[in-house]
């Protein structure tokens, strides 16, 4: 028996993940662990999705509701997708069958701002009528002898999932390294309002809670023992594109250190995930800020490329979301690492409190955005869901700076990044600070919907798209019934978007 179940009765609940998986009924609310490929269950799943399987050959329907923290790995949401035995998904998805099965309409789906995620579960929102949940499925790499467990790759909304259910599943994941202990700060924001505290942390760095999280024993039904992997796909090494956005991220920085705006440590950093946002962190590493912090909700390579050479001092987050080849490194130098990374509850990590206290400067990607500095980070061409607005509505809207980056085409240019309406609007004008493509980083600070437009059309657009978005906004300016703040003609402000699904390209035929 594996010496990670220290809690005696514990121990008499292993059992296999087809036995735990039975357990679990049509219709249940299954609160996971995992958060962007990092501590997810992923034995339970697998038995779980082949159950659905095998329950429809017999004729009988099923289908679970499924939250976690955020996007999982193959385990769990590619099973699960694929086997259709999801009724309901919350609060963010990365897995591509899955979306497919969202945008077909098979699967309902809720995104959601990731901070509000455990709160809103505590309210009862995504449960039943008694406001509680049937089962947290929690990844762990171990069970302490007093019952308490330590978290594995993420923590997520772990603490609020094992406070509301009422069964227990913990897969006890022998492949995540034992030595992740001490590395997590699980800090319980209560569910009441009125009841709420603040949450004391004051540095990037702070820790306000304890390494490990004390369950209700009596609720765990079930322990299962796997040694799958997270999966977490590799970076590429940073396109041209990405490096110019990188490079035009750092001179605005560097010209805010200038202009004695931000300390030369700059505030602490938040970076989405992705190609872009990791060519950012590739970028800090070369450039030359010294001492930095960050609190952030995932770790990925970039970040410890910056830990490693000491440029970056502490990082913050809610999970791990690094390579192969960063696990590697990472599993070498955990000791080190455990010094300077602090895994929290993502009601922690993208606490509106916290950032706004912190004044983060917060990065990260687009798909569309309107000439007005309205972003889109969800939805292609206004119809289907591509992730979810993830914990980027939580730092754009509470950070110091807020930039988005993307570039400025997609599809072999097709498809302009910067429209004159976006079709789904994700951050509002008011939360955007900047705007970036490889062509340049719009400064919207301080100006109006009018002079934003004419900074976007000029230092972000396309090329092929730059005469197209100066014509409109010329002629909506001059057009009576187009409005004199922010001016649209109504007929013509999706025209781009039109002309894409009529001819599969955004630029008219020539
Ligand atoms: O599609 O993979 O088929 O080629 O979208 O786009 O350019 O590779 O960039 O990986 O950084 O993703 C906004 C989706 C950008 C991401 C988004 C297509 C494009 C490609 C990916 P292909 P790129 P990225 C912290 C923060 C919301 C959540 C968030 C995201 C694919 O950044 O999900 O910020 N953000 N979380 O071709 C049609 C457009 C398009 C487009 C891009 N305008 N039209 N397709 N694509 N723009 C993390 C968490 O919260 C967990």
């Amino acid at each position: 028996m594996s010496d990670r179940i220290q809690h005696k009765g514990l121990k008499a609940k292993v059992m296999s993940a087809e036995a735990a998986a039975a357990m679990i009924p049509n219709g249940a609310v299954v609160g996971a662990s995992g958060f962007t490929g990092a501590g997810y269950p992923k034995a339970v799943p697998i038995a779980l999705a082949k159950r659905a399987v095998d329950e429809r050959l017999k004729g009988k329907p099923f289908k679970v509701n499924l939250l976690t923290g955020a996007s999982t790995g193959p385990e769990l949401d590619q099973v699960m997708g694929l086997t259709e035995s999801v009724a309901f998904r919350f609060p963010y998805n990365g897995d591509a069958v899955m979306r497919e099965k969202f945008n077909a309409g098979v699967i309902e789906y809720q995104d959601m701002h990731l901070s509000h995620a455990g709160s809103l579960v505590r309210y009862g929102y995504y449960g039943r009528p008694d406001n509680k949940i049937d089962f947290a499925l929690i990844e762990v790499t171990k069970i302490r002898e007093d019952g308490s467990v330590i978290f594995s790759s993420s923590v997520g909304a772990n603490t609020a999932y094992l406070e509301v259910a009422d069964k227990i599943i913990l897969e006890v994941c022998e492949w995540q390294d034992e030595r992740l202990e001490g590395m997590h700060d699980v800090f319980s924001v209560p569910g009441q309002h009125g009841e709420r505290g603040p949450i004391p942390v004051l540095k990037a760095d702070d820790r306000v809670g304890s390494p490990y999280c004390k369950i209700d024993v009596s609720k765990v039904a079930a322990v299962v023992m796997s040694n799958y992997p997270d999966r977490n796909a590799p970076f590429k090494a940073p396109e041209a594109d990405h490096k110019r956005i990188a490079q035009h991220i750092l001179d605005f920085l560097d010209g805010e250190v200038k202009g004695g705006r931000l300390p030369k440590s700059l505030t602490p950093l938040q970076s989405g995930v992705g190609n872009i946002a990791n060519a950012v962190l590739v970028g800090l590493n070369e450039g030359h800020f010294e001492n930095m912090t960050s609190y952030t909700e995932v770790i990925q390579d970039g970040m410890l490329d910056l830990l490693d050479s000491g440029k970056l001092r502490i990082a913050s987050a809610t999970a791990f979301s690094v390579s192969p080849a960063g696990q590697e490194r990472f599993n070498k130098n955990i000791e080190r690492y455990r010094k300077q990374i602090i895994l929290r509850p993502q009601d922690v990590s993208n606490h509106p409190e916290v950032i706004r206290r912190l004044g983060c400067i917060a990065m990260n990607g687009f798909v569309e955005a309107d000439i007005y500095g309205h972003v889109n980070s969800t939805h292609i061409v206004g119809k289907g869901i591509e992730n979810g607005i993830g914990g980027s509505g939580d730092f754009a809207r509470n950070s110091a700076y807020t930039i988005f980056m993307s570039p400025s085409v997609a599809k072999n240019g097709a498809i302009s990044a910067i429209v004159p309406f976006a079709t789904h609007i994700d951050h509002t004008e008011h939360d955007v600070s900047g705007i970036v493509t490889e062509y340049g980083f719009a400064d919207l600070r301080g100006k109006s919907p009018k002079q934003k437009a004419k900074e976007i059309i000029e230092k972000c657009a396309h090329p092929d798209y730059r005469p197209l978005l100066n014509d409109y906004l010329k002629r909506s300016l001059a057009n009576p019934s187009a409005g004199k703040h922010s001016p649209h003609m109504f007929e013509e402000a999706f025209g781009f978007h039109n002309r894409y699904l009529k001819t599969g390209d955004m630029r008219p035929k020539k």
